[in-house]
């Protein structure tokens, strides 16, 4: 690289990549052939529109791979082209969800989500994104005892409020989501459901967490949490799922939700990006991926398990996840969220700060942080490590100023 400025900038990152122990729950470690991809030719190259069916010409080798995209999605989730649609061009999370909305529920109609204090996402209809300024927000929380999802009171709120779409899925929820109870609940009051899998794809990838794709209409993701691909995200819709247009013609929700990511909402699909995401299907798709999910898992479990015999409160008791969501402020026993991030991270130790269920303090200093075991799996951590490393968590934020 000729520019020196970013290339020690670059290089600068890397080495503090090296350096740290990664607990953020949303990220992970690429192999080198998905950086490989990223940083290939393909990124000089425009395909506004769908295989065989673009706006530019020079599209042969361009369609193979967004073909083999499709491909890969499809067969890493046992879904088949018959039954579902995936649309692979959404260049993440938030487009990915905004694109779904766009297609399926009128302006000002209302969606149903997790509210962010208790561990939903920006994107599932909070006022400051542009999904709950278009549409409304019915928020759903967790029990304030259990801190889990209370299905029961869900379902009356679903009745009452009628949302046209209902989305189960999380940032920092720690337990597993029950999609048949989802499923029952948008029955019950004619919502679509969508699951949004974007914290947990890789963990149904490795079969070490339920896969949505029974119960759901549509299920979004992104590709670089655990499962460990580039930024991007992906979209799967039911084929037999449809809705009429203004002239009475029945579409499919997949043919809605295309016409959303392009020309609805972007243009020219990244196509570096998108070879780099069949590579990281193509990963996700060997038995050591599999061994991986299920160490992903037994990591997060051991480090809950040891903060909380040191005596930290785990909200929701414990995971049944990748993630860890620690109330560090214990009303007022403790430290805030921002405090322990900021200690932790002069030990090397990267987390989020987080708010919890309940929070009495505010998003900028909350009573949680959020920590993750998918980055430091992927770099070879086990169940001692993680003792290890909650140990080391735990003398840092008891230490005197
Ligand atoms: N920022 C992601 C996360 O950390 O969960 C979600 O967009």
């Amino acid at each position: 690289m000729k520019d020196t400025q970013i290339k020690t900038l670059i290089a600068s990152e890397k080495k503090r990549q090296k350096s740290v122990i990664n607990l953020i729950a949303s990220e992970n470690y690429v192999s080198k052939d998905v950086l490989e991809a990223l940083g290939s030719e393909l990124t000089n190259k425009y395909a506004e529109g769908y295989p065989h069916k673009r706006y530019y010409g020079g599209q042969t080798f361009i369609d193979k791979i967004e073909d083999l995209t499709i491909e890969r999605a499809l067969k890493l989730f046992g879904l088949t082209k018959k039954e579902w649609h995936v649309n692979v061009q959404a260049l993440s999370g938030s487009p990915a969800n905004l694109a779904v909305y766009l297609s399926l529920v009128p302006q000002g109609g209302k969606i149903m989500g997790m509210s962010l204090s208790h561990g939903g996402h920006l994107t599932h209809g909070q006022k400051v994104s542009i999904t709950g300024k278009v549409w409304a927000q019915v928020p759903f929380g967790v029990d304030p005892v259990t801190e889990k999802i209370d299905y029961d009171a869900l379902k009356k709120l679903a009745i009452k409020e009628k949302p046209a779409l209902i989305v189960a899925g999380f940032t920092a929820y720690p337990s597993i989501v029950d999609f048949k109870k989802f499923r029952e609940i948008a029955d019950a009051c004619g919502a679509i459901l969508m699951v949004d899998m974007s914290h947990f794809a890789g963990l149904v990838a490795g079969k070490a967490y339920p896969s949505p794709f029974k119960y759901a209409d549509v299920v979004t993701t992104t590709v670089h949490k655990t499962l460990r691909g580039p930024r991007a995200a992906l979209i799967f819709s039911r084929n037999n799922k449809t809705k009429l247009d203004a002239k009475g013609k029945s579409l499919t929700f997949g043919e809605w939700i295309d016409k959303a990511v392009f020309p609805g909402l972007q243009g020219g699909p990244h196509m570096n990006q998108i070879a780099a995401v069949a590579i990281a299907l193509k990963e996700a798709a060997t038995p050591s991926f599999r061994t991986y999910a299920k160490q992903v898992i037994k990591n997060a479990d051991t480090l809950a398990k040891e903060l909380k015999k040191l005596g930290w409160r785990i909200v929701s008791g414990g995971t049944e996840s990748h993630l860890v969501l620690v109330d560090v402020w214990m009303n007022g026993k403790g430290i805030s969220g921002t405090e322990a991030s900021d200690r932790l991270e002069k030990v090397g130790i990267i987390v989020n700060k987080n708010t919890i269920p309940g929070e009495t303090r505010t998003a900028f200093d909350p009573s949680g942080i959020r920590l993750g075991s998918a980055a430091e799996t992927t770099r070879g951590k086990k169940e001692k490590d993680f003792k290890k490393i909650a140990e080391k968590i735990d003398k840092v934020l008891r230490s005197k100023k």
